[in-house]
């Protein structure tokens, strides 16, 4: 049997559809059992796992994938040293800092000495240390926007896009800490013959990518 490329999808998710979407795009035929948590291609020498999309960076680390499409977002999160080689257009969003809106922004030093919950405390640690702000980060995994109508943070750091949870839940954003959209990445250490897959892999897909534009 020949070398396969191994690439990570997330699961089930924002990402899912349009990750294999982009691959069918490519004109990758994945044969797939619904519940199957790895499938192979039928035209191309690809494996697709299907993994969470916070669990992927890792597991491209580690080599378990040579590749995925995953949020650059989480990437950046768990601080993994992983090569970006192509952003993808899709799954779109801003980390940002928002306040409830009746508080009086007055500018980044307003933070100081706030609480501040996330389910993002690396990336917002960065932006904090950037500019020099000292606040608390309480970190839960989800339903961040709640935590100032119920008195547990002043503030949150979350995830945007649309901006409606923000406005549901009476809150506005005030600072973008970063943007982030899908993306392709690898593991930097893959094999020759495994490059060279990913090369045509990549030839297709930036193919695809031109012809949207
Ligand atoms: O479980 P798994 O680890 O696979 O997935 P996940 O926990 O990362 O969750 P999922 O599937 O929700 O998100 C996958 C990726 O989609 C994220 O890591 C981002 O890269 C990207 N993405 C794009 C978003 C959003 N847009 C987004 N709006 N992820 C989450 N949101 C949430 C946000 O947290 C907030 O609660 O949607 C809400 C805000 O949306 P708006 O439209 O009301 O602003």
């Amino acid at each position: 049997m020949g070398e396969k490329l191994t690439i990570a999808v997330q699961k089930s998710g924002r990402l899912q559809e349009d990750s294999l979407r982009i691959l069918k795009e490519c004109g990758i035929s994945i044969d797939n059992g619904k519940d199957q948590l790895k499938a192979n291609a039928s035209n191309f020498p690809l494996e697709v796992l299907y993994l969470r999309n916070s669990d992927i960076p890792q597991y491209v680390q580690d080599g378990v994938a040579d590749i995925a499409i995953v949020g650059e977002n989480v990437i950046i999160e768990k601080q993994k040293e992983l090569e970006v080689l192509q952003k993808l257009g899709f799954s779109k969003c801003r980390l940002a800092m928002a306040l409830p809106k009746d508080v009086e922004y007055t500018g980044l030093e307003y933070f100081n000495g706030k609480k501040l919950a996330t389910s993002y405390p690396n990336s917002l640690q960065q932006f904090l240390d950037a500019n020099n702000l000292d606040c608390e980060i309480h970190v839960i995994s989800g339903s961040v926007e709640i935590a100032p109508n119920i008195g547990l943070a002043d503030g949150i750091c979350d995830l945007v896009s649309s901006g409606s949870t923000l406005f549901k839940n009476g809150l506005v954003e005030v600072e973008e800490v970063l943007v982030s959209e899908a993306c392709l990445v690898a593991n930097k250490n893959i094999s020759n013959l495994k490059s060279a897959i990913l090369e045509r892999l990549l030839f297709r897909m930036r193919s695809v990518l031109a012809a949207k534009n």
